[in-house]
């Protein structure tokens, strides 16, 4: 069945979560839904504060654009718009857009009658998100704990939190959570490159299929997880990156307020030496 023909037999009414049929229709490529107008209207709501917060200066450079949030003086309160209050908007607005998109996500699923893995998977990268300008800000009792929005300030907020705890590195909840970055590149990497030298092998040469894949893997390095094993360990090793961020975060403060190599004393503190 072509794509559009696929279309014109899937695009019909039905499986929405919330609006029944007032918003159930498609622009152009897009699906809708009431998910895709509460979207739109917190990412074009959000949009425009950022720029009402940059044109209160001092710049109008990208790179240097930067809203940021309250003093820790305010604590959890809401504060004045131009000392702050800004962020607090434009962070409702960005986590209604998220969840918005990861809803209509859902209705999208529905439609098509697909498992919800990408909303799920996209809900690991909202919870990281809200972690940093949620969980841990109250947690440590102020908003001025999350971070400012612009390209280059917010670089600048991951290096001095980085530095409050001495080295970040030494943190073991962001050493699993870089290992998992790492081995998800590794994993991506291995199975873009079998898929491609299986199924595009060059001109004249037939089209392998799955048992060549597996056949690499065991020949190299004695086991095969499958074609349908490499997707479901991509995602789990993606999502566990994210989740681990999440973790190594919100440790850092509201659970461990030293340096984290300080941390690893629990070694030397062990009784068996
Ligand atoms: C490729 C999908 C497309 C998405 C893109 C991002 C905006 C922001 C807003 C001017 C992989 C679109 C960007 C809409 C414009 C304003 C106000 C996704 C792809 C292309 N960061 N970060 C970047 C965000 C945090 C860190 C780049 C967002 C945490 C480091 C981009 C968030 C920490 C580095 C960006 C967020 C952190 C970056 C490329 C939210 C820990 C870089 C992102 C909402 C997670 C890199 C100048 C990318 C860079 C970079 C966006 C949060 C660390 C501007 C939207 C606070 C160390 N971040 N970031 O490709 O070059 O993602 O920075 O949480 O080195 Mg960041
Ligand atoms: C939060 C993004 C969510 C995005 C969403 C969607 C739009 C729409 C529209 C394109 C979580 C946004 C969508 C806006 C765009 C269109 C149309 C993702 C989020 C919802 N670190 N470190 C991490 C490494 C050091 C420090 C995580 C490596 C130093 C701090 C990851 C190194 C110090 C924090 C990581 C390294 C330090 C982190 C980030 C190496 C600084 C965090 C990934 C090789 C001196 C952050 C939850 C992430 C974290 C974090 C990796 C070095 C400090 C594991 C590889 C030693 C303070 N670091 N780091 O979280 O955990 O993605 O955040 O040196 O806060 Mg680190
Ligand atoms: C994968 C795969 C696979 C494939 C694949 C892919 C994974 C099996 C089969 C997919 C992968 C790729 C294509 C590779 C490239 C992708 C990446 C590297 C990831 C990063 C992606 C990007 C950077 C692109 C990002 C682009 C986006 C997010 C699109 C942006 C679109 C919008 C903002 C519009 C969204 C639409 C919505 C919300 C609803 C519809 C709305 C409209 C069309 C607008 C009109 C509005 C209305 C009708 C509503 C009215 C609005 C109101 C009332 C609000 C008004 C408010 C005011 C304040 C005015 O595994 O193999 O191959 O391909």
């Amino acid at each position: 069945m072509s794509m559009l023909s696929f279309e014109r037999k899937y695009r019909i009414r039905g499986g929405t979560l919330l609006g029944g049929d007032l918003f159930d229709f498609w622009a152009g490529p897009f699906y809708v839904g009431l998910f895709g107008v509460t979207g739109i209207f917190f990412a074009i709501l959000g949009t425009l504060l950022i720029i009402w917060g940059a044109a209160m200066g001092p710049t109008w450079n990208i790179w240097q654009i930067s809203i940021a949030p309250p003093d820790l003086s305010y604590g959890l309160a809401l504060a004045p718009l131009a000392e702050g209050g800004l962020w607090q908007l434009i962070t409702i607005c960005a986590l209604g857009a998220f969840v918005s998109w990861a809803l209509r996500e859902v209705e999208i699923c529905r439609k098509l009658g697909m498992g919800y893995h990408v909303p799920f998977a996209f809900s690991v990268a909202i919870f990281a998100y809200f972690t940093l300008v949620v969980i841990r800000p109250v947690l440590m009792g102020a908003w001025g704990h999350g971070f400012p929005y612009g390209i280059l300030s917010h670089l600048d907020w991951v290096s001095n939190v980085g530095y409050q705890y001495l080295h970040f590195h030494y943190n073991p909840a962001h050493m699993i959570a870089v290992t998992l970055f790492f081995t998800t590149t590794l994993a991506l990497a291995l199975h873009g490159s079998v898929i491609l030298a299986a199924t595009n092998p060059g001109q004249g040469q037939t089209v392998k299929g799955a048992e060549y894949e597996n056949g690499f893997f065991r020949d190299s390095i004695g086991y095969s997880i499958g074609a349908l094993g490499i997707h479901r360990l991509g995602l789990f090793l993606a999502l566990s990156a994210g989740f681990f961020s999440a973790v190594c975060i919100v440790i850092s403060g509201p659970f461990w307020t030293r340096g984290w190599p300080e941390w690893w004393n629990w070694w030397l503190n062990l009784p068996i030496w």
